[in-house]
């Protein structure tokens, strides 16, 4: 396993710290109770400089998952927006995962979070492939896990909330001890969800598709720009419901997300998927890539350059 290597600053409460200074206290509410919101977003380097791919989307989120926790966020769009291009330029890094966090602070103990001040931060680290070095040319393996998706009647998937992320742990550490690279997760009604960290695609017949918000799950923003290229690109595209053992006969299969990118997964539960081809996913990833360097006007708007 490869740390985080230690960069220049980190943005915390207003200030830029030190890397190594950015420290918060023992008793911090949110992090005994899961009371923190986050965002992860990614840089890319493109002909004009290091640009940020989809940052107004991203903050939206951020501040629709602190409405969903009553958390009001003491920094507004406008200057998250110049935390985020300023700490590009001041670590001085091109391809970045910049990570926004809003947590009860340091302040009182018990289940009530209003009581503790909110703190927010944002840092930002080098971070490779998600899946491995190999996964987007030749796919990752999967297994439908037997842990359930958490329903919005318990903990909202559509809100970033730390706590989700303990549902995801228990899915992704039961696939990492079975052997496989991730795991898929069904909801309550035994419906395809998604991962762990990313959203799930299938393609059969042509057509692709992947399931609705409804279905519980993060709406992802690599989601809404894959929805994006599909149309632009003349690709039939539908929002639908799917069972696992759909991912099973499908022709392709992929997962979607800031950080894995565009990933095709070549096996559910020892079925190979498709052919072992990936037209459509290779497509797209190649419209993605283009995108977030900056080399496809169409999507121009998405980038906000840090320069
Ligand atoms: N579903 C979940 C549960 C999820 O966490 C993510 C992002 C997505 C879908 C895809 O969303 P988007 O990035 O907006 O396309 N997961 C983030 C966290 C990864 C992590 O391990 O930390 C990410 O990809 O940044």
């Amino acid at each position: 396993m490869v740390g985080i290597k230690p960069l220049s600053k980190i943005w915390l409460d207003g200030r830029f710290l030190d890397w190594e200074k950015a420290q918060i206290h023992i008793l911090t509410h949110g992090l005994h109770y899961g009371y923190a919101i986050f965002e992860g977003i990614r840089s890319h380097g493109t002909a004009q400089g290091p640009a940020i791919f989809r940052l107004k989307e991203h903050l939206t989120r951020f501040e629709n998952s602190a409405k969903i926790y009553r958390m009001a966020l003491p920094y507004s769009h406008a200057q998250l927006t110049e935390v985020a291009k300023e700490l590009v330029r001041v670590n001085g890094v091109t391809d970045s995962y910049l990570r926004p966090l809003a947590f009860s602070g340091y302040g009182e103990m018990g289940l009530d979070p209003t009581r503790s001040p909110i703190s927010v931060a944002m840092a930002l680290w080098e971070w490779g492939a998600y899946l491995g070095e190999q996964s987007a040319q030749q796919g990752v393996r999967v297994t439908v896990s037997n842990w359930t998706r958490i329903d919005s009647r318990a903990l909202p998937p559509q809100a970033k909330c730390a706590a989700n992320y303990a549902n995801s742990a228990l899915a992704k550490m039961q696939a990492s001890a079975a052997g496989y690279d991730e795991a898929i997760l069904l909801n309550a009604s035994g419906m395809v969800a998604e991962g762990p960290g990313e959203n799930v695609f299938r393609v059969k017949d042509g057509v692709l598709s992947t399931p609705p918000a409804s279905s519980g799950i993060l709406r992802g923003i690599t989601r809404d720009s894959v929805i994006r290229f599909a149309r632009d690109e003349g690709i039939p595209f539908q929002r639908t419901d799917f069972t696992r053992e759909e991912l099973f006969t499908a022709d392709e299969v992929f997962f979607s997300g800031t950080a894995v990118g565009l990933t095709p997964i070549r096996e559910v539960d020892g079925r190979p998927i498709g052919s072992g081809n990936y037209p459509v996913t290779h497509r797209l990833q190649k419209v993605y890539d283009d995108a977030i360097h900056g080399r496809d006007p169409r999507y121009r708007a998405w980038l906000t350059p840090a320069g």
